[in-house]
């Protein structure tokens, strides 16, 4: 005889299977921005990478979609309190976008069309953690969840994963974002729980 958890049929199974605290799972996809969502044609998006010493590393969307993939799936966790399990992407690793770019910055402020921002360490974007990712269940990245493109930073609270990323300003200090500067906490670790400035 078999035994099924309740609670947990249908549910999708977490990446590594755990929820931080004070979180719960959803399987749907809540859309969160803060303003309204900017329609960016493929024709004119840029990514630009500017580093403390005034370079700028730029990308077309052709010359984008030419580099490397990989297809991360990750849980991704709000600071509103839902928490996403085994999430798929498809995008470009920021260890790929930052490979050729010489930079001793410590700090990265996020830029997106349409004027959000938002603040991390450069380190968080390195080794495997981070991406460009254009497409999200196999399909193109809707508007609503940040497409053409959005940075996918999952180790971190969701507002960290800028959607509709047009810039990564690289800084020997750190600059905060919109929700830093609201009030949020400046890195946002949803297993410490660092949801505002001083937790
Ligand atoms: N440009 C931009 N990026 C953003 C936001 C935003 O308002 N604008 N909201 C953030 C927050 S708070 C969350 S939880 C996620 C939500 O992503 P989703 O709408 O795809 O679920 O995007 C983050 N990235
Ligand atoms: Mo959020």
């Amino acid at each position: 005889m078999a035994i099924f958890s309740p609670g947990f049929q249908g549910r999708r199974r977490p990446a590594n299977g755990l929820l931080p605290p004070g979180q719960y799972v959803t399987d749907g996809f809540p859309v969160l921005s803060a303003g309204p969502t900017p329609r960016v044609s493929t024709d004119t998006w840029q990514f630009t990478i500017s580093t403390e010493s005034g370079e700028r590393h730029r990308w077309s969307w052709d010359e984008f979609r030419a580099l490397p993939r990989a297809t991360p799936t990750v849980d991704i966790h709000c600071v509103t309190k839902w928490s996403k399990f085994g999430t798929t992407w498809e995008g470009v690793s920021l260890d790929t976008l930052l490979d050729g770019v010489r930079t001793s910055a410590s700090h990265v402020l996020v830029h997106s069309y349409g004027g959000y921002t938002t603040n991390l360490p450069l380190a968080d974007l390195r080794n495997g953690k981070a991406w460009v990712a254009f497409s999200y269940d196999g399909k193109p990245l809707t508007p609503e969840h940040g497409g053409p493109a959005r940075l996918l930073v999952p180790h971190l609270y969701f507002w960290k994963s800028a959607k509709w990323v047009t810039r990564l300003e690289l800084l020997a200090d750190e600059r905060k974002g919109f929700w830093e500067r609201a009030g949020y906490h400046d890195y946002g670790d949803p297993w410490r729980e660092q949801r505002y400035d001083g937790d």
